[in-house]
């Protein structure tokens, strides 16, 4: 029923419309095609005058609306590198989008029709060509290239004593893994994927497994001022790692592991303080449509000093441990029982 209703009103707009122009046109020939003109031409003028304004203040409340939206200050010092050449990008073109548009709209009303005045033909110019397409090519060039350093940085090699984490995605929510106090995350083997016991397809012939802990609930923890490696990767679709606090985000590939490394700047706690936001987190956003539960996978960072890291470590159970496959005899690995983030790593438990 609404649908009918809503055609028969498009075409009840359209009735209204074809008669004003069939109204207007009667008008045009009993007052004489010329004043019309000139009225309407007029009107254009002083309509397309309050339509630049309407813009500029459409532009303002849109600012006023979502400032309070905005992304508080990068969190890491990539992040950093990106806010500057985003705000620079965006001052060029901003410059460039005023100035352009205050031209245009002061033409139209500058070189509105007049009887008296014939256009001017002015087909060509050399040097006009040569200087509105090198100055945007070089600029934008130089803005590229900025990126490019950027863009390698994260993607370089991290810096030996770096964090090493693993998160994958997976229809629908992130998978976190962090290497045991062996510092070194097992192997992995997609064969060996299976939902009930082994959810990342972890290699138990592989030691380096037996201290892995995952964490299902896509919370990833993380030490202030000390460099990350993430190294990414997906179990199904193309998903990716967005870091909007962090300004930084990574393709989740099936099948290729795609790493990137940064330092985060703020735990989530001097965050809390600095954005006056008790709810603040850091958010984990999955960046590529990936199917029908894409909103809904978001994760959280928590980023932590050192030594609560250490605290929340030595108490997650590792993956080995909670979910023993019944099958598997695992090697013992050895202890390091000077480290106090050690894994409670019990291979004789079951569950
Ligand atoms: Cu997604």
């Amino acid at each position: 029923m609404s649908g009918f209703l809503i055609i028969l009103i498009i075409a009840l707009v359209f009735i209204v419309i074809y008669q004003i122009a069939k109204a207007s046109e009667y008008s045009t020939i009993l007052r004489g095609e010329e004043v019309v003109n000139k009225q309407v031409n007029n009107l254009m003028v002083w309509l397309m005058i309050a339509f630049f304004f309407l813009g500029l203040w459409g532009i303002w409340e849109c600012h006023e609306a979502l400032i309070d939206k905005m992304l508080p200050t990068p969190a890491s010092e990539h992040g950093v590198d990106y806010k500057w050449q985003f705000d620079v990008t965006l001052y060029i073109t901003g410059a460039v989008f005023f100035i352009t548009h205050i031209l245009l709209f002061w033409f139209i009303y500058k070189y509105q029709y007049k009887k008296e005045r014939s256009s001017y033909f002015y087909p060509h110019n050399n040097k006009l060509e040569i200087i509105w397409t090198t100055v945007p090519a070089i600029t934008l060039a130089v803005l590229i290239a900025i990126g490019l350093r950027s863009w390698s940085h994260i993607t370089s090699e991290a810096p030996k004593d770096a964090q090493v984490v693993e998160i994958v995605g997976k229809q629908f929510n992130w998978l976190v893994r962090y290497p045991g106090y062996d510092k070194n995350l097992g192997k992995r083997d997609f064969r060996m994927i299976n939902d009930a016991d082994n959810i990342l397809g972890l290699d138990w012939k592989d030691k380096a497994n037996m201290d892995d802990v995952i964490s299902e609930s896509g919370e990833m923890h993380l030490i202030v001022n000390k460099p990350v490696k993430l190294i990414i990767n997906s179990r199904d679709v193309i998903h990716d790692v967005g870091l909007p606090h962090f300004r930084l985000k990574m393709d989740a590939v099936p099948g290729v592991v795609t790493t990137l490394w940064f330092t985060p700047l703020y735990t989530t706690e001097q965050m809390k303080k600095m954005t006056g936001k008790e709810d603040f987190v850091y958010e984990i956003a999955c960046d590529q449509m990936c199917g029908k539960g894409h909103y809904s996978m978001r994760g959280t960072v928590i980023v932590e000093t050192e030594a609560e890291y250490k605290a929340w470590l030595a108490k997650q159970k590792s993956y080995f441990t909670l979910h023993k496959p019944a099958t598997t005899t695992a090697p013992v690995a050895t202890t390091e029982s000077d480290d106090k983030a050690t894994i409670s790593m019990n291979t004789t438990t079951t569950h």
